[in-house]
This record gives structure tokens, C-alpha cells and sequence, in this order.
């Protein structure tokens, strides 16, 4: 909730200094009275309140994911993004134990339990859309603007998770060798379609952000760290709209470095361990 700030009139100011999403804050007040912020930030003073944000609030939930999760790092983005108080722990026991087999019955991350209802979601996507829908009025909404725009945003994500996603496994599990350059080369041309569909101005759909963003770019954070190293392939090299955008993304946000970083790092630990070479990536592809 938004509510007009009181702070210049109340001599019960507290003061403070907070980054909020990426926009670093100089100085503030609080007012305990009225509940009330005054925020001056570097582009100057701006006065508004987000109770939602401002306030310390009670654990909504709990994420159970894995760092280098790229359907994990989607949910992860808008929690960071909207700073909703919702906890971060790995699964229970491993991805197929009993324990988080009833948390997710399909044994995979993301999944989202609610201490409210007492409910868990799953599938990143679904995840998502609650996250915006229930958090609409904190921002970013990751709603665009029209109705053509959210579309965009959707298609984006759906020709991810339907023509690109499903073969990502093909860049750094123990395939066949067939198998794998199926896989490179169905993931090519889900990536082609994608560069067909985004609009890159900045953001896949127009100049807001959307879950179409957030959908690819955790996920296209696997193919341009591992085709160019085990493959030769420089994914993005031919798709000047996807590569720039994926580009911007990387820094557009604390939230998008934050994601960004923990994917990478979790890549790199993979790496370090000697995973690749075990599942066969050393070899090259003729
Ligand atoms: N469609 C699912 C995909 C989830 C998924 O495949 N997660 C991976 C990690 S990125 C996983 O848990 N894999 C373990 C497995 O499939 O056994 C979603 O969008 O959440």
C-alpha cells in the first residue's frame, strides 16, 4: 500500500539508510507515529511509503531451491525484486526423500509452501504468477502495460519452457552423443524463434518487465556458460536481439545480479568438482 507521506510534520522521525531495490538511499525518516517515510535519494527527494516493504514482517513462506537452478532462480528473481519475506531453504533431505517428496510430489525445484494456507505450490511458473498476483501492489508489478505486451511476455516464456528448457539437459548431463546434439540443436532453434518473438526494448515485451524475462534469463545463463566452453557454439552470436537483451539483463537489477551470480557460481562449483568431465562433456561433438 502507497500512502502519502506525514514525516514533515512529525517530530517523531527515525532515521535510516536502505537500499531498495537497487537504488541506493542517502538518507531517510520514519515516522513510528503515522507510520509514514520520508525518503531523499540521490536523484533527490521523493516521498512515499510502501508499508509492505518498510515494515519488518513474519516469514510468508518458504522456497525450496537450489542455487543453480535456473526454474528455481525465476522465483527467486521476483522475491528478491518485490523483497517479499519469504525464506530460502534447500530441499529437505535431498530432491527425491520422502520428506520433500511431500512437498513436491514430482521431487523437483522450485515449490512454495505458504504458512498462511498451509498450501504448496509448484512448477516455476505457477509459482510466479501467484507471487505477482498476491504481491501486485509492491513493485515491480512484472505486469506489462497492454494486453500485446503481456502476450509477448507469455509467449516468451512458453516457447522457453516448451522448445528450449526441455533439452537443456543436453548441455551437461550423460547422454548419448546423439542425444546431445539433438538437443544443441533443438535448443538452437527454440532459441531462433525466441529472437523471432522479444522485442529486446529493453525487456522482451516492451519497457517493463515481465515474466517473460524472467522465465529465459536464468535458464539462457546455462547455454551461454557451457555451449561456447564444451561445444564451440557461441549461443547467441547470430541473434543480435536476445544477446542484447540477455546482456542488459545481467546488470538490470540487484535483483538480476543477484540471480545471475548464483547461477554462475553454481556453475562454477559444478565445474571445480569435475561434473562436467564425468558426464562426458569433454568430448567434443563431431
Ligand atoms: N517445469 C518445472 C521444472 C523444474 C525442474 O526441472 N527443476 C530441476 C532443477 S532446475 C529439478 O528439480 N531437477 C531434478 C529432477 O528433475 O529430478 C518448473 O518450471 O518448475
Amino acid at each position: 500500500m502507497i500512502i502519502p507521506c506525514m514525516g514533515f510534520v512529525c517530530p517523531y522521525w527515525s532515521s535510516w539508510k536502505k537500499e531498495i531495490r537497487g537504488i541506493r538511499y542517502t538518507s531517510g525518516y520514519s515516522c513510528p507515529l503515522d507510520r509514514s517515510t520520508t525518503v531523499f535519494s540521490r536523484k533527490g527527494y521523493s516521498c512515499s511509503l510502501d508499508l509492505d516493504i518498510f515494515q519488518e514482517r513474519e516469514r510468508e513462506g518458504i522456497l525450496y531451491s537450489i542455487p543453480v537452478s535456473n526454474y528455481s532462480a525465476r522465483c527467486r528473481f521476483v522475491i528478491y525484486a518485490k523483497e517479499i519475506p519469504i525464506e530460502i531453504h534447500s530441499p529437505p533431505a535431498g530432491l527425491k526423500s520422502e520428506e520433500y517428496l511431500k512437498i513436491n510430489p514430482l521431487g523437483k525445484v522450485p515449490a512454495l509452501w505458504l504458512v498462511d494456507n498451509n498450501i504448496t505450490l509448484f512448477e516455476s511458473e505457477v509459482i510466479n504468477e501467484y507471487l505477482i498476483d498476491k504481491y501486485m501492489h509492491v513493485s515491480p508489478s512484472f505486469i506489462p502495460k497492454t494486453a500485446e505486451k503481456r502476450a509477448i511476455a507469455r509467449l516468451s516464456s512458453r516457447i522457453y519452457d516448451l522448445y528450449i528448457g526441455p533439452y537443456q539437459y543436453g548441455l551437461y548431463r550423460d547422454v548419448s552423443m546423439e542425444e546431445r546434439k539433438h538437443c544443441l540443436e533443438s535448443g538452437r532453434r527454440g532459441l531462433e524463434v525466441l529472437e523471432r518473438v522479444i522485442q529486446a526494448t529493453p525487456f522482451v515485451a516492451g519497457e517493463r518487465i515481465s515474466l517473460g524475462d524472467i522465465a529465459v534469463f536464468p535458464s539462457l545463463i546455462f547455454w551461454v556458460y557451457l555451449a561456447p566452453r564444451y561445444y564451440d557454439w557461441y549461443p547467441l552470436e547470430d541473434l543480435p536481439k536476445v544477446s542484447g537483451w540477455f546482456h542488459f539483463m545481467k546488470t538490470e537489477s540487484s535483483a538480476a545480479e543477484k540471480v545471475y551470480k548464483e547461477v554462475i557460481e553454481g556453475l562454477e562449483t559444478w565445474e571445480k568438482n569435475g561434473r562436467f568431465e564425468r558426464m562426458g562433456l569433454k568430448q567434443r561433438i563431431s
